[in-house]
């Protein structure tokens, strides 16, 4: 019984592993010069969050992974995705967003306040912002990508390291 159950797992893996081939052959045979930095999501991209009211709630200090350029509801093309938080703590805090580069099309980042206004946002060419954050207040942070063509897609990661 024992041995049927890991000659079945054995099979798994191996399938599972034969689709993660296939799938890295499609995502090189796009046809754009692009940087590529492939990232996994985690669940905290959840569309629709391209407006404030619908951003995707996140701890602060915990990485983000996920995707601008799908086709989302089937209809629009997704550039923006919006998170929310909340600080605990008044700290300086040092967020970076690694990913997907075109050669005209990049991700950015930009910190708003709790009403949208924007505090700061990356520079082109740079990828991290800092900024010290207040104690029990809400933040946004919101990926965009100047430059965006339909048809490109872009993964990211973003994070925060919190000072000590
Ligand atoms: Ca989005």
């Amino acid at each position: 019984m024992k041995k049927t159950l890991l000659a079945s797992l054995g099979l798994t893996l191996m399938l599972s592993t034969t689709a993660s081939v296939a799938l890295a052959a499609e995502a090189d045979s796009v046809p754009v010069a692009k940087e590529s930095n492939q990232l996994f999501g985690n669940g905290t991209d959840r569309e629709p969050n391209n407006w404030y009211d619908k951003a995707s709630e996140v701890w602060l200090g915990s990485d983000i992974y996920g995707t601008i350029g799908e086709l989302i509801e089937g209809r629009d093309y997704d550039t923006y995705d919006i998170y929310k938080f909340k600080a605990y703590q008044t700290k300086w805090v040092d967020f970076k967003i690694e990913g997907d580069k075109y050669p005209n099309a990049w991700l950015n980042l930009t910190l708003t306040d709790s009403d949208g206004h924007m505090i700061k946002t990356t520079e082109e060419g740079q990828n991290t912002l800092g900024k010290k954050l207040e104690a029990g207040k809400e933040y946004y942070l919101e990926v965009g990508v100047p430059g965006y063509e339909i048809g490109q897609l872009f993964w990211y990661k973003i994070s925060a390291k919190i000072e000590e």
